[in-house]
């Protein structure tokens, strides 16, 4: 980057900070992309003119609301709601719900902002934004996330619509919750609508949805891998995590020929030498969406896995890492031990997993990296496609919605490729994705005037 491109970062950087103080993971998500598309910007005076970038990072809407809600025991809680509405230039806001303690304004903000450059990459029309609360579900029974859930409505409901803004799932929010979200939303409309994503499949959903962040998470990486003439097939795979993209990328990887060796949870993680099977993969699906259980189980159940409490999976060798749990997951000592463990390709199915410094090791080392904004993106992608069958009344088959998937994320690898290819023949996909994101978004605010 050239001095004068440096200065422009460092500026631009100083004001998002002044003007957004304390919102760590906001500031890192923006300076991200920020270092991606700085010297694409400064090299088109009517961007700069424009303000797009400065537009950008200003959410089109911010909504915060109370929460209050009643524990089994008759005990009032009240937590915090959120819907950040990012961006709208290329179709409704469209993103997940996150429910978990640490939510805050910050960690909203930048799922919102990856949202908008991820959901652009797509190719389908849609907005950017995110939404939650800092309620913890667990340990909640079904009533008590049932009441949680419909007073988050009572609110949120004001604010979404099939043309406006379409929530899905995210940690925390998944088929149990998105059918009490909307239970409640066409309860307070009197409209069955195709409002929330994710829904079950008696009542709207989309085939896939529930595995579509997880397959679309492998089939971006297969494409990574055959850059390099490579494949899953006799792979050792490190997943971290065990919901909903954890499970299904470790399907689908295990199904390609991989080793899967590991998942994790918030308390530990399980290495299983032997690697994950179809019996395994049923034993986890019950365990985890059904009982609701602890990873650690599996190492109860299994005596050949090792259960490591207070650990991350990336200390284990692995050719190919997954990281599908959170962000900032993946630190330069677990990104130091990811390159000596001679790993060749790391893709995230959480967002912003990596640290910057994490990233810069990985990318140094010459791995394959794909940020979440790309290798992530299958999930929204599948969310458009049941918002596209709803619209029309239809449910497609698997194979169909599985075509759709497997063809957007190729469309993303190309266009990663097309603005990521270095001069040396290298790709940089974080360069790549978050450019061919700015690209899209920007001509459609130039074309909308200033609004
Ligand atoms: P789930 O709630 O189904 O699973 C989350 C998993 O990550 C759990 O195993 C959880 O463990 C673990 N986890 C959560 N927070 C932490 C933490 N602070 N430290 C360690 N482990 C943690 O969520 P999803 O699988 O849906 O989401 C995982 C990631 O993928 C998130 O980053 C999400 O934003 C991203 N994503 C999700 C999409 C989707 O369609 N669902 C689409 C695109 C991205 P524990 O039970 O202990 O909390
Ligand atoms: O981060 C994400 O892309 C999601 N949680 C999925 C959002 C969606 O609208 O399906």
């Amino acid at each position: 980057m050239d001095k004068f491109t440096q200065n422009y970062v460092e500026g631009f950087m100083g004001d998002v900070i002044a003007r957004n103080p304390g919102e760590r993971e906001f500031h890192q998500a923006v300076r991200e992309v920020v270092e991606s598309v700085a010297p694409y910007i400064t090299s088109y005076p009517h961007l700069m003119d424009q303000k797009i970038l400065e537009r950008i990072v200003e959410p089109e809407r911010v909504i915060m609301f109370r929460v209050p809600w009643m524990d089994d025991r008759g005990e009032i809680h009240i937590n915090k709601g959120y819907r950040v509405q990012c961006n709208s230039a290329i179709g409704p806001y469209k993103g997940g719900i996150r429910f978990h303690a640490s939510v805050n304004l910050s960690i909203m903000k930048f799922l919102a902002f990856e949202q908008t450059f991820k959901n652009a990459l797509t190719t389908l029309p849609m907005g950017g934004a995110k939404g939650g609360s800092d309620f913890n579900p667990r340990g909640k029974s079904d009533a008590e996330v049932m009441r949680f859930c419909q007073s988050f409505m009572a609110e949120l409901y004001r604010h979404i619509g099939a043309d406006t803004d379409i929530p899905a799932g995210d940690i925390g929010v998944g088929g149990r919750e998105i059918g009490y979200l909307f239970g409640q939303y066409k309860r307070l409309k009197d409209k069955f609508s195709g409002t929330l994503t994710g829904k079950g499949m008696t009542w709207g959903g989309s085939l896939l949805r529930p595995e579509a962040t997880g397959y679309g998470l492998c089939y971006l990486a297969e494409q990574l891998l055959a850059t390099r003439g490579d494949c899953f097939e006799g792979k050792k795979v490190n997943i971290s995590g065990s919901g909903n993209v954890a499970q299904y990328a470790a399907q689908k990887a295990m199904r390609l020929g991989a080793l899967v060796q590991t998942l994790s949870d918030s308390d530990g993680f399980i290495y299983d030498p032997e690697g994950l099977t179809e019996e395994k993969m049923a034993y986890v699906f019950e365990l985890k969406n059904i009982r609701r259980g602890r990873i650690k189980e599996y190492a109860a159940k299994y005596p050949q896995a090792q259960y490591f409490p207070g650990e991350r999976p990336w200390k284990i060798a692995c050719d190919i890492a997954l990281p599908c749990a959170t962000q900032n997951e993946i630190g330069p000592e677990d990104a130091q031990n990811i390159v000596s463990g001679g790993a060749i390709c790391v893709a995230e199915g959480a967002n912003m997993p990596t640290t910057p410094e994490a990233i810069r090791i990985i990318q140094g080392a010459g791995l394959l990296y794909s940020p979440g904004k790309a290798s992530n993106a299958g999930g929204v992608a599948t969310s458009g496609l049941e918002m596209s069958q709803n619209s029309m009344r239809q449910h497609w088959t698997a194979e169909e919605v599985d075509q759709y998937l497997r063809r957007i994320m190729q469309d993303i690898h190309t266009s990663c490729v097309k603005y990521g290819t270095e001069p040396d023949g290298t790709v940089n996909y974080v360069k790549g994705a978050n450019i061919a994101g700015f690209i899209k978004v920007a001509a459609a605010m130039t074309d909308q005037g200033l609004v």
